[in-house]
């Protein structure tokens, strides 16, 4: 069953530094000995959910399927990272329904729009600015920021390195590590 295993999921905005917190984290629980695994929108939006936008129904929808697939990863015994925008409260709750209460940490991994803005590693925020991407969250479609998540890590005030550890300790809570 899912006895010692986890879903660990990460929601903030487009470059606020989700998936690079899922992936060291996960380095870190590797070198535990334990099976990992990270979902996000380069395996998923590529793949699985190639057939979706960024519309709410399709947000909604990719979030759905994300959940049921992470269900079966730790049914499956493997610790399940994953890292996606996420970003309305109802839709969270839903993933937090699927794979049980028990089983999920919800990290809200916060920066501004501003922060993410400047640093716009693939320059989509200017695209946003321009028209040229729709529905993008921060800028023409919301963010709700979460309402109780488990951790808060802020890439503006803690080193990487500080938020892994806390997450870290959150995530030995939980499994019987
Ligand atoms: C938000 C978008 C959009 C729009 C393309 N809005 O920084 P990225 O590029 O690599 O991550 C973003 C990713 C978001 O997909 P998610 O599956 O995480 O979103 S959600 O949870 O809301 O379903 C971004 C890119 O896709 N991207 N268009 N309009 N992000």
């Amino acid at each position: 069953n899912q006895h010692n295993s986890l879903l660990i999921w990460f929601t903030g905005l487009s470059g606020s530094g989700k998936s690079t917190l899922a992936n060291q984290v996960e380095v870190t629980l590797h070198q535990q000995d334990l099976k990992t695994y990270v979902l996000d929108g380069d395996n998923i939006r590529r793949g699985l959910n190639k057939d979706l936008g960024f519309t709410p129904e399709d947000r909604k929808e990719n979030l759905r399927r994300i959940a049921e697939t992470a269900k079966l990863f730790i049914d499956a015994g493997v610790v399940t990272l994953a890292a996606f925008i996420s970003p309305l409260q109802k839709d969270r709750d839903k993933i937090k329904q699927i794979v049980g209460k028990e089983n999920f940490i919800e990290i809200y991994v916060k920066a501004s729009v501003e922060a993410c803005e400047k640093r716009d590693v693939k320059g989509l925020y200017q695209k946003a600015r321009n028209g040229e991407i729709k529905n993008f969250t921060g800028i023409s479609a919301p963010y709700e920021e979460p309402e109780n998540p488990d951790i808060i890590v802020n890439s503006e005030e803690q080193t990487i390195k500080e938020s892994i550890q806390l997450i870290m300790d959150k995530i030995k809570t939980k499994l019987e590590l």
